[in-house]
């Protein structure tokens, strides 16, 4: 049973990404459990604050302006914009909005002052605050930890081998010095990558490599499947299969034990059962809403049913659900049911009670 280690080589990861599927499902579930309550799932909603015309070639990025995508181009959105998404989103249930920008790096200027305002604006919601803006100087993470920011996501993508053949214009060790200037700060990193854009097995354990040898830990590790988006180098890309999804999400758990694995885009591709099998593996928690930044994401309604059908529960915000607790499996399906989720409509807890109970019925008494 793995520990918090910051030494794993690619040799190990591989082999623990390639063991049969029960032993690695096992395992993963006892180290999420170990450190998490396995019925509770962070939820997060985006919004594209600025959106497209940017500089960079991430291969995967419809918003890169040299690919031509069908995307809406956007300058930044004022204050009051990002506070009525904000608080739509609160109501749906989500406790952190992370508001994403296509920018190469953040400029000092009117715009970062703006992205500060958005910040402070949600922190009084009584909401986290994520964003993701591009390459950040020290000083720029403190202004930002200042105003309030919970959490900074800037992903290694993929592993330092792969990266040159992904994007150009920028460097792996610029990723590693942002996310540095990030952690001398007083937030959060959020940090993963995106599997399924034609790399090697060896380079997903290559990302884990780099992403557990940070100490502290991400925070926070986003696993995206690639969105093949028309227009991209990447559009001709096959989607992975779920089975790659859920061996990433598990091997992610057992080697950065205490992260939360946030499944991430890719999810309309994917089944209940397959993402009831990421929450199994480790995910603990999920982007919500039904766009992502420019692509769809399934329907809030639809993750609700989903997590109704579980027995999962959103996380509140600011909430460290870090201890483990021990649940039945049917009593935990009732709890949650019972907790009326802020997202449950009227007339619905009814329908929900009655399919867990059907489904308790499956559940063998002691
Ligand atoms: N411009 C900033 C940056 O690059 O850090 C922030 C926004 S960028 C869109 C945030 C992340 O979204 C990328 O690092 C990548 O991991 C993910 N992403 C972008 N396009 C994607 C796609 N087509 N499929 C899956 N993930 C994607
Ligand atoms: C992350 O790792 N995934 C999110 C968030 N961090 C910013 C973004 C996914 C974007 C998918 C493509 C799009 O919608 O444009
Ligand atoms: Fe620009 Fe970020 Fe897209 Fe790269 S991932 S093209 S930096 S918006």
């Amino acid at each position: 049973m793995s520990e918090l280690r910051h030494n794993w080589t690619k040799e190990e990861i591989l082999e623990i990404y390639n063991k049969p599927l029960m032993e690695l499902l096992y395992e993963a579930a006892t180290v999420h459990r170990k450190y998490h309550d396995p019925n509770t799932v962070q939820v997060s909603t985006l919004i594209s604050i600025k959106t497209g015309g940017c500089s960079e070639d991430c291969g995967y990025c419809p918003q890169a302006a040299r690919y031509h995508t069908d995307i809406d181009e956007n300058d930044l959105m004022t204050v009051p914009h990002v506070k009525a998404q904000a608080l739509r989103a609160k109501a749906s249930g989500s406790s952190r909005v992370c508001m994403g920008a296509a920018w190469r790096n953040v400029k000092d200027g009117p715009e970062f002052d703006q992205v500060l305002e958005m910040v402070r604006t949600i922190n009084k919601l009584d909401m986290e605050v994520c964003c993701t803006l591009g390459m950040l100087t020290e000083n720029q993470a403190n202004r930002l930890a200042e105003a309030g920011l919970y959490a900074y996501n800037h992903n290694l993508d993929t592993s330092e081998d792969y990266y040159k053949d992904v994007i150009s214009t920028r460097a792996f060790e610029d990723r590693l010095d942002t996310i540095g200037n990030v952690r001398k700060s007083n937030v959060t990193v959020c940090s993963g990558g995106i599997i399924g854009m034609g790399e090697k097995l060896e380079d997903r354990a290559g990302m884990l490599v780099a992403l557990a040898s940070l100490n502290p830990q991400p925070e926070s590790v986003p696993i995206n499947a690639l969105v093949a988006v028309e227009g991209t180098p990447m559009e001709d890309i096959e989607p992975i299969s779920i089975w790659e999804m859920i061996r990433m999400v598990a091997t992610t758990r057992i080697v950065i034990p205490k992260t939360q694995v946030r499944l991430s885009a890719g999810r309309t591709e994917m089944s209940r059962e397959g993402q009831a099998m990421c929450f199994f593996a480790g995910a603990n928690s999920i982007f919500a809403g039904d766009k992502l930044l420019t692509t769809p994401n399934p329907d809030v309604n639809e993750d609700m049913e989903m997590f109704g059908l579980l027995g999962l529960k959103p996380q509140k915000p600011f909430e460290k659900v870090s201890q483990p607790k021990t649940v039945e499996a049917s009593d935990s399906q009732f709890q949650a049911l019972g907790e009326k989720p802020k997202w449950s409509r009227p007339g619905h807890k009814i329908e929900r009670n009655e399919e867990a109970k059907q489904k308790a019925k499956l559940v063998p008494k002691e």
